[in-house]
């Protein structure tokens, strides 16, 4: 007989739902190893196992997941976020009347777990004891998904603690259905603190608690109170003096925000410490500074690509496999050794080698959509942060980190330049608001056209977002010494489409450039002994943090970036750093099309400022 809303939730979810049995996650490890156990076995509900060991040698406790074919990114179109009205979901978001859109999916979880377990898994987003922290319940029937949740959450009976009696926790309910495409949803109720989201078992789809609570949910939550919740990296820039200063970094997926987010600096005395590769949470904090935690405890990142030449320090974080399993999600498997493969990872394939599915593998003919990949290109590890060589001992801090800088970037070959600066906070929203990128396979849309993608929050911004971009102004006023606006783009290239920048470890020398901005600034580091309030005028041009004053922002001259003993090309650089002004009249016109579907609700300073830069180019 339920006596919380917990229960009684629980309850009502299982009448739906059917299960033969109902688990109560505690979280522990035993629970853990006995559950990758059966995750080894055949499930009832799909034609694979769950699981399949891997090498010890290679990671402990690491298994290779293959999911279903069609299931294997987010589905954006499937998406959607039901408020109660169409107005306050905005253009940005796929919108269904709240009742109806109950109706559709209730349809679909009746009865949907005959035959399997219903696993309900209390967890926290955040630190336990942290006042941004969030309890949260999650129901699911995919032992995968279980296990995903115990590596990138804080899963256990401190979160049933947390919640107690109240009603105020953040609902989940999944079910990997069918798999058929045709029967997928991911429908949020933001008044109700509820996902549910049925027919796919990947990550952003499935882990509720990620991009569906910790982004959608929780961007209108923090609309509400008075917080952001961002598609950002967290980390920490250590100078040779040992200062450290923290950024938030906003890219689109796979743009080499897990690359930056666990850089191994190739300039002397310099350190990046981690806290976070996708999500942050960003609060005022005591002294009226901007704050961030990550809500989550693990990476779940793209596979193709990662290497010890791209990221060392991931490549670790892999081999050190210490608290949780890693799981590997569609990589091929190298037979003879029994490790995970994907492109990239190593120079030439295995010679017995299967691919994503199970098959052996056969390379194609290379040409355009003959190709033939071993790894799915949105083939994924899930790993646990706290296996990371470079993780920052403030990454439990209950009040998370004080942030001096904010990076956007995105893929773009020609338009955008390496780097540069808003010239202050209302600026570098008007910018991070225009942002675009080259569109990749994280979800399931055409690659390589330009999208736009705010703040790289287009398919995570849980409302309209013309009221986000008010809501991100109105930190002027919220807030004190608000950080630096910084914009980045590794992926600039020449004519002929080759890079001029080195990127990934030779991308610490443009986090210098920041840093030393910041130091110009006048700002102290955590715990330092400078002033932390009032801003210097910040000088253009000359020497150390040098910049001039374009229509974009401050950009720094080739000879303003350190580039000792890197053996980079100077002149690439300049050519890297330039205004593409052609590039950006298209570029303006496209941002003209993206602003005028929010109508009269986008904020007029944000069309004040394109008018500017309109002019100016
Ligand atoms: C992700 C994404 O999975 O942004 O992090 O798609
Ligand atoms: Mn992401």
């Amino acid at each position: 007989m339920a006596t919380t809303p917990l229960e009684k939730w629980v309850e009502e979810q299982a009448a739906l739902t059917k299960p033969d049995n109902v688990h109560w996650c505690d979280g522990s490890d035993e629970e853990t190893r006995k559950l990758v156990e059966t995750g080894l076995k055949k499930e009832k509900t799909g034609k694979h196992n769950t699981f399949y060991q891997l090498n010890p040698a290679f990671s402990p406790n690491s298994y290779l997941h293959r999911s279903h074919p069609s299931d294997v990114a987010r589905t954006e179109h499937l998406t959607f976020i039901n408020h109660p009205s169409k107005e306050l979901a905005g253009p940005n978001n796929n919108w269904m009347e709240p009742s109806k859109a109950k109706g559709v999916v209730n349809k679909l979880f009746d009865g949907c777990m005959v035959g399997r377990t219903m696993y309900v898994m209390p967890y926290m987003m955040g630190p336990a004891d942290s006042p941004y922290a969030k309890p949260c319940v999650q129901i699911t029937d995919s032992v995968y998904v279980v296990i995903s949740m115990k590596i990138m959450t804080r899963m256990g009976a401190f979160a049933l603690k947390r919640i107690g009696s109240s009603d105020s926790f953040v609902k989940g309910l999944h079910s990997i259905g069918d798999l058929d495409p045709k029967k997928r949803y991911i429908m949020h109720f933001p008044d109700e603190r509820l996902v549910m989201s049925i027919g796919s078992g990947y990550g952003g789809n499935a882990l509720l608690g990620k991009k569906c609570f910790s982004l959608r949910i929780a961007s209108y939550m923090g609309y509400i109170e008075g917080w952001l919740a961002e598609h950002m990296i967290v980390i920490g820039v250590e100078d040779p003096e040992g200062d450290i200063r923290y950024f938030l970094g906003a890219f689109p997926s796979a743009c080499g925000k897990t690359n930056l987010a666990l850089l191994a600096p190739t300039l002397k005395g310099y350190k990046v410490w981690t806290l976070g590769d996708d999500i942050a949470w960003i609060n005022v904090g005591p002294d009226g500074r901007l704050y961030a935690i990550n809500p989550e405890t693990g990476f779940f990142c793209v596979a193709p690509g990662t290497s010890e030449k791209t990221n060392p320090m991931m490549i670790e974080t892999l081999k050190n496999n210490k608290f949780y399993p890693t799981l590997f999600t569609n990589t091929g498997l190298d037979v003879r050794n029994n490790t995970p493969w994907w492109e990239g990872f190593t120079g030439e394939p295995p010679a017995e080698l299967l691919d994503w599915q199970g098959d052996e593998y056969k390379a194609g003919t290379g040409k355009p959509g003959e190709e033939k990949p071993a790894a799915h290109p949105n083939s994924r590890f899930t790993v646990s942060i706290y296996n990371c060589p470079t993780l920052s001992k403030e990454f439990d801090n209950p009040i998370g980190v004080p942030i001096s800088g904010i990076i956007f970037g995105g893929r773009r070959q020609r338009t955008v330049p390496l780097v540069y600066e808003s010239f202050d906070w209302a600026h570098g929203v008007f910018l991070a608001s225009i942002m675009g990128s080259e569109t990749t396979t994280a979800a399931t849309h055409q690659v390589g056209v330009v999208r736009r993608d705010p703040m790289a929050m287009l398919p995570f911004c849980g409302y309209n977002m013309a009221g986000y971009f008010r809501h991100w102004l109105n930190f002027r006023s919220k807030a004190k010494n608000l950080p630096k606006i910084f914009f980045v783009n590794w992926f600039r290239t020449d004519e002929d489409g080759n890079y001029l920048w080195p990127g990934f470890r030779e991308n610490c020398r443009i986090l210098k450039w920041m840093v030393d901005r910041i130091k110009k600034s006048g700002e102290a580091p955590r715990g330092g002994a400078g002033a932390t309030g009032g801003r210097a005028a910040v000088a253009a041009g000359s020497g150390a943090a040098g910049a001039k004053e374009t229509p974009l922002g401050f950009i720094p001259d080739a000879s303003d970036i350190d580039l000792s003993g890197g053996g980079i090309d100077g002149n690439k650089l300049k050519d890297a750093l330039r205004i593409n002004r052609g590039e950006w009249q298209k570029e303006i016109e496209d941002v003209e099309k993206f602003y005028s579907q929010f109508g009269e609700a986008l904020p007029q300073e944000l069309k004040n400022h394109l008018e500017k830069l309109k002019k100016s180019i």
